[in-house]
């Protein structure tokens, strides 16, 4: 089969590290052996950098929305070129740890830029490149936000407060329900159960790219 581009979204909590294992272990199985792990923002020396710039600002320097945007867009832009594309060419397969859906949930509706201006942003940079499967992990916010909140020190992002993450889960419903590529999960069962719905997830999905 030729390489395909596999996301795992969701908000804080949903199990995206989990999900991204359980993708990879499930393509292995079925014989893709070279596989790239990415993560956004992040994934190159350049992209770490702006990953650190968005999540951090400078000092009491933070970025505006716009600002946000493109550098999120930078970082992005900048993975897809030198990593993501390089590897689909080579065959390898890639898994990332969230894509431009992030960016179209959380700037377009949370963080409040305009959503139809994000949707236009992004096919300006990326023009058609999408990934061919989309895994969002659904749960409520606060059942999320209660997982990851033992890790202590939080970031800007998750120093916002419940209705920015209420806008943001809505978003995602809103853009899975209008497109086939993205299947999405209830992540707020137990991990085994999650695990088990992402493995059957990616096991029909493949069976049906190979036709059968
Ligand atoms: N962002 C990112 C934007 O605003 N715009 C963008 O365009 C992009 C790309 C990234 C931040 O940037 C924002 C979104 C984010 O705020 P990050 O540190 O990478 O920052 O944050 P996340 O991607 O959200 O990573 P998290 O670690 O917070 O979430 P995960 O990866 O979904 O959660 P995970 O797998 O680490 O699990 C968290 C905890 O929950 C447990 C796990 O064991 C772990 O302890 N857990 C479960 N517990 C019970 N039941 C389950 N089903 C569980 N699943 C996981």
């Amino acid at each position: 089969m030729k390489s395909q581009f596999v996301v795992i979204e969701g908000l804080e909590g949903a199990g995206k590290t989990t999900a991204r294992e359980t993708v990879a272990s499930v393509l292995r199985e079925h014989g893709v052996n070279d596989i790239v792990l990415t993560r956004e923002p992040g994934g190159t020396p350049i992209a770490e950098k702006l990953r650190d710039l968005f999540k951090h600002g400078v000092g009491n320097d933070l970025p505006t929305i716009r600002a946000e945007v493109l550098i999120l867009y930078a970082a992005r832009v900048q993975l897809v070129e030198t990593v993501i594309k390089p590897a689909l060419e080579r065959g390898a397969w890639v898994v990332g740890d969230r894509h431009d859906l992030s960016s179209q949930a959380y700037q377009g509706v949370g963080r409040g830029a305009d959503p139809k201006l994000m949707l236009s942003l992004r096919d300006v940079v990326l023009g058609r490149f999408r990934p061919n499967l989309t895994l969002y992990l659904d749960l409520p916010p606060l059942i999320g936000l209660k997982r990851v909140q033992a890790r202590g020190e939080r970031d800007r992002i998750e120093q916002e407060l419940l209705p920015f993450f209420t806008r943001t889960r809505a978003r995602y419903l809103e853009l899975a329900e209008q497109d086939k590529s993205i299947v999405t999960l209830d992540a707020t069962k137990p991990l085994e159960q999650v695990t088990a719905s992402i493995r059957a997830s990616v096991i029909r999905w493949l069976l049906q790219q190979e036709g059968r």
